[in-house]
C-alpha cells in the first residue's frame, strides 16, 4: 500500500472486483429531440420511455439534449485548467463548514475518504440555506479562483445551459406520473441547485479505494457530464451487479434522485451508484444536481397517493436535510448519515 492514508480503504465488501467491468449495454439512451416537435403525441412517447427508464434502471443517458457543445467544452477546459494548479492555489478558495462552495479534496460518503477533489458552485446566488443547527438561515455565494480567470463565465454560462436540460426532464418526469407537465416546477423557484467539478487523480490502489463510494442522490435529478475516462458504475435494480455506464460523446447521464423517489411514493427509485479509479489516467466529471427551494417539505404527492397505495414517507424538511447532509461531508462521524429511509411510515 506504500504511502496510502487507510482513510481511503474501503471494506472488502465495498470493494471493486478487481478485473471486472460489465457494461451497461441495458442503461437506456434516449433520444431527446421530440422536444424540438410540437407534436403531443411525440412527447407521449418520450415521457412513456422516460418513465420506463425510470423505473427500471433509476438511470438514463440523453443525446439531442440541446445543450451546446461548447459550453461543456469551456467548463471542461477550466475544470482541468483548476484542478492543475498547485494545492496551495486551490486551497485559496477553499470550502469549509461556514462557506460550502468551492475547492475541497478530503470528502468522505459513507465515512470513507473519497480518491478525487471537487469544486462546488452554487446556482443560484445567493442560495439560502438553513445552517447546521436549524437555528437560523445562511446564505451561500460562490468563491471564485484568479485562476482560471474563465472559471465563472465557464460556470454561470453552463449552469443555464443545464437549467434548460433539468426544466425539459422534470416536465417529462412530470408527465409520465401522470401528472400535469408544469406540476413539479414550483418546487425549483428558490432551487438549492449546485454544480460539483469532480477531478480523479490516477490512483495507486484502484481495487481498494474509490473515487467516490457508494451513495444514492439526495436531491431531485442529476445530470452528469463524464469525460471518455469512464469509471460511474450503477447497482443493477434486477441483480444488484455494478454496471459501468460506458462514456457515450456528448451525452448526459441522468438519474433520479431520494426526492423523486418520495414524491413518485417509489415508482421511481435512486440507485446506487459509485465510481471506479485507475492507476494510469485522471478522470473529470461534472454532475448538476438540481434540488429545489431549502423550504420544501419533501412528501408523496397528493395525485399519487390513495387507498391501495397508501403515502410511503413522512413529510421532512428538504433545507434540514441537506444541511445534515452538508455537514457530515466534513467529517467522518460515529452515526449513520441522514437518509431517507428515517422518514419511512
Ligand atoms: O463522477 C461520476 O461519474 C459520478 C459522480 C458522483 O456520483 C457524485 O459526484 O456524486
Amino acid at each position: 500500500m506504500g504511502e496510502v492514508d487507510p482513510a481511503f480503504i474501503q471494506a472488502l465488501e465495498h470493494r471493486p472486483k478487481p478485473g471486472q467491468t460489465i457494461e451497461a449495454k441495458g442503461i437506456p439512451l434516449i433520444d431527446l429531440s421530440p422536444l424540438e416537435s410540437n407534436s403531443r403525441t411525440a412527447l407521449e412517447i418520450l415521457a412513456t420511455e422516460i418513465g420506463d427508464a425510470c423505473e427500471n434502471w433509476g438511470f438514463f443517458q440523453v443525446i439531442n439534449h440541446g445543450v451546446p457543445l461548447e459550453a461543456r467544452q469551456k467548463i471542461d477546459l477550466v475544470s482541468r485548467e483548476f484542478f492543475a494548479l498547485p494545492k496551495e492555489e486551490k486551497r485559496k478558495v477553499s470550502r469549509d463548514e461556514v462557506n460550502p462552495t468551492g475547492y475541497y479534496d478530503t470528502e468522505h460518503t459513507k465515512n470513507v475518504r473519497d480518491w478525487k477533489e471537487v469544486f462546488d458552485v452554487t446556482v443560484q446566488v445567493p442560495t439560502v440555506i438553513h445552517d447546521p443547527d436549524d437555528k437560523e438561515m445562511k446564505e451561500m455565494i460562490n468563491q471564485w479562483p484568479g485562476n482560471p480567470p474563465e472559471m465563472r463565465s465557464a460556470c454561470e454560462e453552463y449552469a443555464a445551459e443545464m437549467q434548460k436540460l433539468a426544466f425539459n426532464l422534470l416536465e417529462l418526469i412530470a408527465l409520465s406520473l401522470g401528472l400535469k407537465k408544469d406540476r413539479l416546477n414550483g418546487f425549483f423557484k428558490d432551487q438549492t441547485t449546485f454544480i460539483r467539478l469532480n477531478y480523479y487523480p490516477p490512483c495507486p490502489i484502484p481495487d481498494l479505494a474509490l473515487g467516490v463510494g457508494r451513495h444514492k442522490d439526495a436531491g431531485a435529478l442529476t445530470i452528469l457530464a463524464q469525460d471518455e475516462v469512464g469509471g460511474l458504475q450503477v447497482k443493477r435494480k434486477t441483480d444488484g451487479e455494478w454496471i459501468l455506464v460506458k462514456p457515450t460523446p456528448d451525452a448526459y447521464i441522468i438519474n433520479v434522485g431520494d426526492i423523486i423517489q418520495v414524491w413518485s411514493n417509489e415508482k421511481y427509485q435512486s440507485v446506487e451508484h459509485r465510481v471506479k479509479v485507475n492507476s494510469e489516467k485522471e478522470r473529470f466529471s461534472i454532475p448538476f444536481f438540481f434540488n429545489p427551494a431549502f423550504y420544501t417539505m419533501v412528501e408523496p404527492l397528493e395525485e399519487l397517493v390513495n387507498e391501495q397505495n397508501p403515502s410511503k414517507y413522512k413529510p421532512y424538511s428538504w433545507g434540514k436535510f441537506l444541511s445534515t447532509r452538508k455537514l457530515s461531508n466534513y467529517k467522518k462521524l460515529d452515526v449513520e448519515n441522514i437518509q431517507i429511509h428515517h422518514f419511512k411510515n
